[in-house]
């Protein structure tokens, strides 16, 4: 209860008008309120107010000055990701926005918890067309968990606590906070943030007894189950619960490209990666299931190729936070709704203890898949194989390095032949496939951990999509490694016109390229080139041991494919093993 003699002396003693906070005062304290003290961000004209306050508190948060918007938004989920926090962009109007759009629509598909500040125009010019005016509310409603745009700076802390909350609960995401500069000009009564109202409950969704019990039976019952598992085990932190309730039932494990690390690589239960690049025994496995169980996954075509042939025999149990993924491509025999570590754990608790020696004849059928087709590849003495570069780095750096990578085939080189060994270390575009993630990502998960190895793995397309983002991390002194893996194509775009086109390389040969070491040494930063397989070790271990930012090109060859490849709508056993 506040005493009555505060409230007299809040009564008694308005501030005067002078002496309230603007919003871009109130915007600030609210963030340092949340605990931030890291933001990516890139000045323009309507955030002029709020880079000014910004200054003021900068013993309390460091802003890292980007080189490009989308930049800024791929450190925050880069950020994120490393470590769970919430990550924070902040970016004009107009073209700052539109420039951040990739980003956010990136984060809402791998459910990355971010916040992005967007400058408005003034609101009166607000539908006028005004210098650098879009509808940011607009342009990003599809793609964010919310959107607000701010009209009173008093509800600006309220706005900033909720904003927080929704990036981070349930089923993370980005939230776009759109601030008009009158509103970071103006000044009022500021509502200490210990008296914002919170209307939201922050009691995770619970799964009644009874359901979990059938689920319990089920799994136990079934001759050929399955764990297909996601990010929802890593965002959830459920990786020692899934652990422990795969070693006590002897269930086979697959993860797909998000849930990598949920679930040890190396563990004899786990059979790699399912889908479009998975293992052959993850495939054939799923295939002749039947029991699925999907634990934080949302059946992502990559997945499940053709859906009307997908677990054709199996029944499916699905456990995801979010409503909304239950039944939006396969339709379970049995939903539970609720976080996954929580789902797990209630699961242990109805299992009594159960013998090692279950599931002999599926362990079999398992491991016959597995020994009659590994993932392989043929070896070269002339070129440098792709493959060979990610054994090699899973080598040299003890399998201990956080990798981020871009999209195309070397991001499925990554996920194939670099056994990821826990969560959070692999941080990579999976829903979006955004080319240019790397770099930036790797930089935000750098800035996070700055005692890790962090390695961005990118295509020499990729790479060059937000390169600039070099100068970044030689300004922040940020030491990250950059492996471009160079094949003079598009090459997952390559592959596809190799296999299905006829073999028309449609646009896609990009041979005509910077020289990636000069690129390097002109930002400030270290470059290694290597070209044949005798040298590769040896330059991967100067790069590696660079000091500070390290650029290494190394020249692959040009038309290596990526096997297993289950053709997009196929069915899972059409899988193509090998060229
Ligand atoms: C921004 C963006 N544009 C286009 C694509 C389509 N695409 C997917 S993979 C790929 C080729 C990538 O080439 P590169 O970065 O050199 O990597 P590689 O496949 O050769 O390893 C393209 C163009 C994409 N994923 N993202």
């Amino acid at each position: 209860m506040i005493a009555q003699q505060e409230i007299n002396n809040r009564v008694a003693t308005p501030p005067a008008p002078d002496e309230m906070p603007t919003g871009a005062e109130m915007l600030i304290q609210a963030l340092v309120h949340e605990g931030v003290d890291t933001i990516f961000g890139y000045p323009g004209g309507a955030v002029l107010h709020i880079y000014d306050e910004l200054w003021r508190a900068r013993d309390r948060i460091t802003h890292y000055l980007v080189r490009h918007e989308q930049g800024a938004v791929h450190m925050a989920e880069g950020y994120a990701r490393a470590t769970g926090r919430v990550g924070v962009v902040l970016v004009t109007s107009g073209p700052g926005a539109t420039n951040a759009v990739t980003g956010i629509a990136n984060a809402y598909m791998d459910s990355t918890p971010i916040v992005v500040i967007t400058g408005q125009v003034p609101k009166h010019l607000i539908g006028t067309d005004a210098f650098q005016e879009v509808d940011t509310v607009g342009i990003t409603r599809p793609c964010v968990k919310h959107n607000y745009l701010v009209r009173e700076a008093r509800d600006l802390p309220a706005i900033v606590r909720e904003a927080f909350h929704l990036a981070r609960s349930g089923r993370p995401g980005p939230v776009v906070i759109d601030i008009p500069k009158d509103v970071s000009a103006a000044r009022s009564n500021y509502s200490r943030l210990d008296h914002v109202s919170f209307p939201f409950s922050t009691q995770l969704a619970h799964v009644d007894h009874d359901s979990a019990r059938e689920a319990v039976r089920q799994i136990v019952n079934a001759k050929r189950p399955v764990l297909y598992v996601g990010g929802g085990i890593v965002n959830s932190g459920a990786v020692d619960s899934l652990l422990s309730f795969a070693e006590l039932l002897h269930l086979p494990v697959t993860p797909t490209l998000m849930g990598l690390g949920g679930f040890p690589s190396s563990h004899p239960l786990c059979l790699g990666m399912l889908g479009m690049h998975g293992t052959y025994a993850a495939n054939m496995a799923v295939s002749e299931s039947d029991l699925l169980v999907a634990l934080g996954v949302r059946f992502d075509d990559r997945v499940t190729g053709k859906l009307a042939t997908f677990a054709p025999h199996a029944r499916v149990i699905h456990v995801d936070i979010d409503p909304a993924n239950i039944g939006k491509n396969v339709t379970p025999t049995l939903a539970l709704t609720g976080d996954v570590g929580q789902v797990l754990n209630q699961f242990l608790s109805i299992l009594e203890q159960q013998s090692e020696e279950r599931l002999g004849l599926w362990w079999d059928q398992i491991r016959r898949w597995q020994l009659s087709q590994p993932l392989r590849f043929s070896g070269s003495q002339s070129q440098i194989k792709p493959q060979t570069v990610i054994r090699e780095l899973h080598r040299l750096t003890n399998g201990q390095a956080l990798v981020t990578t871009d999209v195309g085939q070397h991001q499925m080189w990554v996920a194939q032949f670099y056994p990821f060994i826990r969560p959070r270390q692999l941080i990579t575009s999976g829903g979006l496939g955004t080319m240019g993630f790397g770099l930036p990502a790797a930089l935000g998960a750098q800035l996070a951990l700055p005692n890790q190895l962090v390695v961005a793995v990118v295509g020499d397309g990729g790479f060059q999509m937000t390169n600039q983002e070099l100068a970044t991390a030689v300004q922040y002194d940020l030491p990250v490694k950059v492996l471009i893996m160079n094949n003079g194509y598009l090459g997952m775009v390559r592959q596809w016109q190799e296999m299905f086109y006829d073999r028309t390389y449609s646009e896609v040969d990009i041979s005509v390229a910077p020289d990636f070491v000069k690129l390097a040494e002109a930002y400030g930063a270290a470059g290694f080139r290597v070209k044949r397989p005798a040298e590769l070790r040896e330059v991967m271990e100067a790069w590696l041991r660079y000091e500070g930012v390290a650029v290494m090109d190394v020249v692959v060859a040009k038309e290596e494919n990526v096997f297993p490849m289950v053709p997009a709508g196929a069915d899972a056993r059409e899988m193509i093993t090998q060229a």
